[in-house]
């Protein structure tokens, strides 16, 4: 499966087969940042061995390019289909679309209707109920769930799986949740939204929790368990970040390069202008370096 998404709002983090950031191992991470120009930077990673795709920061631009992934599987008819998550910005989301249905493509589109684009609201976003009828008026087949139960989660993914690739058809997942958290460290949202909200939403609500009461239930987890688990994810999160920190810090000349075919003016000036100063160069490194450990941080924040 070809997985494709956007950098913001879409945190995975799992921990089972060593520490993992979005489905990726944070030791793969850490190495290939160092490595190969493409993967560098910490937010727009991709993966050719795991078949993820450079991740789109214009959003919804990853919609077209997964339909296209998934096409090309169903040229080579291959027993695979393409992923897709995003969220309610969706300005590309409709060519995809109309492009899947028309073309009998297998791919997943995974609308994570979070209530939220940064500050807008959802009501001001859409006149329509959600993403959900939208797919239908394209003709793809479509389903709303609950996007906090991990089990209608797993179980609508792997029924679309499986049928995006035997009907040879685009499906739509729209899971309903809420952002609880800030859109990003710089975002305050309780300038726009109301605390209590917040944390309703943090409360019962929470996926994490409810996933947690149902395994319990099943005798499948108890508290000693979760601190035994939680110690060694710690000690994980600081091996990875002694990791990080020992990753040789990149040339200056990378801010530069790989952008402009012909670099214009100002960008050649402002290169100038920081070799000239050393000091100056000193602190890009120094902010390069924060940007990964600010990364770093907010993985073990998580925790
Ligand atoms: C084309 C484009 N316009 C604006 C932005 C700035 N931007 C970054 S995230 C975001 C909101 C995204 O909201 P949504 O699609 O609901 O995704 P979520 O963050 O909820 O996952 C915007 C407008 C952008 N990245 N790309």
């Amino acid at each position: 499966m070809i997985l494709c998404s956007l950098s913001t709002g879409n945190l995975e983090f799992y921990c089972g087969e060593g520490l993992l950031y979005k489905s990726l191992q944070i030791s793969y991470l850490e190495t290939n940042m160092s490595m190969e120009k493409e993967d560098k930077c910490l937010s727009i990673y991709g993966s050719r061995k795991h078949n993820y795709f450079t991740v789109a920061s214009t959003v919804a631009t990853q919609i077209p390019h997964t339909v296209g992934a998934a096409y090309s599987l169903k040229m080579e008819k291959q027993d695979s289909c393409a992923i897709t998550y995003f969220g309610t910005s969706t300005a590309d989301f409709h060519a995809a679309m109309n492009f899947a249905a028309v073309m009998e493509v297998p791919v997943i589109f995974f609308c994570r209707n979070n209530g939220w684009a940064i500050n807008t609201p959802v009501h001001e976003q859409f006149g329509s109920d959600g993403g959900v009828v939208k797919g239908k008026a394209y003709g793809v087949p479509s389903i709303r769930i609950d996007g906090n139960d991990a089990l209608a989660i797993y179980n609508a993914v792997h029924e679309a799986r499986k049928r995006a690739i035997k009907e040879q058809t685009p499906v739509l997942i729209e899971a309903l949740t809420y952002r609880a958290g800030h859109h990003t460290t710089s975002d305050d949202s309780t300038r726009y939204r109301a605390i209590d909200e917040i944390e309703r939403w943090r409360g019962d609500q929470n996926p994490i929790k409810r996933f947690r009461k149902w395994i319990e239930s099943r005798g499948w987890w108890k508290d000693v368990a979760e601190s035994e688990y939680r110690s060694s994810i710690r000690k994980q999160v600081a091996q990875a970040i002694q990791v990080a920190e020992r990753i040789e810090k990149p040339p200056v000349a990378d801010m530069f390069n790989d952008v402009y075919d012909v670099p214009p003016r100002n960008l050649n000036e402002q290169e100038v202008f920081v070799r000239k100063s050393s000091r100056n160069t000193e602190k890009i490194i120094l902010l390069m370096f924060h940007c990964k450990a600010i990364f770093i941080f907010y993985l073990s924040h998580m925790l």
